[in-house]
Parts: structure tokens; sequence; C-alpha cells
């Protein structure tokens, strides 16, 4: 028998320039599904939109700018309009200090770049979809979200905001065939922790050093899974470490 699947037709990437929305446009790409691919920087977004055999609409706005995302997202031609897969990948990692020692602005930030901009891009994506009665959200999660770790506060918490806000979509889209999913990575080697350690390529290096950490690739393979299946399947959630990684002891204060 062979297993029913779905093909998406007009999917939209935010974070599009970023190691995983590269590798997510390429798989998708594949199928010959029409990609609208954000980034803020015009370079790279134009570099990246040249590569694909199929149409693509190159969105660029800056996501911690409500008015810019609502200009952009408002100006997206006819022929793309009909977005049946937003995967929510811009956001990112500002800083391992601890919380007593981190900035003001790092954690502001943080919360704007992962959470507010993901529920406002996912808001003004979803409504055409639930008209529609066809479409599906995939966020880009964290292992962060459901595993507190020294350092991770701010942006442990907005993962966890993005797996609960997934969560809690679902029951307002009973009855519009939405589907909604947190795909939940551990450690992937990509410009991740050049951004959260601010160029520091030594640090970056460090954290994927003599170890076999996912890739960009694999969750594009997720990705792309859980986008494919049929519509009457939703993943709710998905965590996906490297065989490597696993889980640490609860820390002990002692005199
Ligand atoms: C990135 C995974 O483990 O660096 O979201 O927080 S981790």
């Amino acid at each position: 028998m062979t297993y029913p699947t779905y093909t998406p037709q007009c999917v939209l990437i935010t974070g599009a320039t970023g190691g995983f929305g590269k590798a997510f446009a390429k798989r998708f790409a594949n199928t010959g599904a029409k990609l609208i691919l954000h980034g803020r920087n015009e370079e790279k977004l134009n570099a990246l939109a040249v590569e694909f055999s199929v149409p693509v609409y190159p969105l660029l706005f800056d996501i911690c700018d409500k008015q810019n995302t609502i200009d952009a997202m408002n100006a997206i031609p006819e022929e793309f309009q009909d977005i049946d897969l937003l995967i929510n990948n811009a956001g990112g990692a500002l800083g391992l200090d601890k919380i007593q020692d981190a900035t003001l602005e790092d954690l502001e930030n943080m919360i704007e770049m992962n959470d507010t901009s993901l529920v406002r891009i996912t808001r003004l994506v979803i409504a055409g979809m639930t008209k529609r009665k066809r479409g599906h959200v995939i966020n880009i999660g964290s292992i962060a979200g459901n595993w507190p770790y020294g350092g991770g506060h701010v942006y442990c918490a907005v993962k966890a905001f993005v797996k609960q806000f997934s969560l809690a979509m679902r029951p307002d889209l009973q009855g519009t065939n939405v589907r909604v999913t947190n795909i939940e990575p551990g450690m992937a080697e990509t410009p991740f922790s050049l951004a959260r350690f601010k160029g520091d390529r030594e640090k970056a290096d460090a954290v994927y050093a003599n170890t076999a950490p996912l890739t960009a690739e694999d969750i594009a393979e997720s990705v792309f899974w859980a986008a494919t299946l049929p519509e009457h399947v939703n993943i709710n959630s998905l965590e996906v470490m490297p065989t490597k990684q696993s889980f640490g002891p609860l820390i002990v204060e002692r005199d």
C-alpha cells in the first residue's frame, strides 16, 4: 500500500537566509512548491531567491518592526497569497550570560524576535488558512523550551512560549482543517551559536567541537515529514536531539 501524502503548494519560510531556513527552502523547492522567502538582509535574500527553479517571492522585512511586517505581508502578490505552509523559523538566542549579568537589551530583543514577531506573522497568515480550510503552521521551537539550562533563562522561556502557543491554537482551529506543529531541535550546527556569541567564532565553534551535532538538513527532514503527512494527521510537537546529546543531572548546592 502506498501511504498518502500532502504536498504543500505555497510555503512561507521566515528567517530563510539562515542555516535552517536555507535547508527548508531547498527541501520544499524539491517538491515544486512556490516559495516565499523572508529575510532582513536584501543582498542575502536576493542571492538565495535565484537559487531555485520554482517561483520565489523574496519577502524583505525586519521581524521586530510591526508596521514593516504588516506592510510587507500585505504586499505579497496575489499568486503567492494562498500560503498553505508557514514555517516560523526566524529567531535566535542572544548571549549565554547568567540572568544577573545579561543586558536588558538582549533579554527584550529575544522576546521580540522569538515570540512577538512569531505571533504577529502567524496571526497575519492564519486567517487566510482558516478561510481556505487548508494550511499548516510549523513553528521552530527548541529543546530549550522543555529543558532549562544555565544561561538559557529568556531563550528557554521564549521557546516554552512557542510550544504552548502552538498547542493552544489547536482547539481554536477545530473545524478549520489547519494544522499546527512545534518542531524542537536540540544542538544543531548552524549560525545559531555565532549569533548567540555575537560573532565570536571560537566560542561558537567550541559548541559543536568533537561531537556529532544535528545538521540543518536533519531538521529540514523533520519539518518535511510533519508537513507532508496526510491532512488528517497533526504532529503536535516533535523533539529532536543528536544521539550524542542527552540530559544532565539537576544541580545541588552544598556547603
Ligand atoms: C537551540 C538548541 O540546546 O542550544 O535551540 O538551546 S540549544
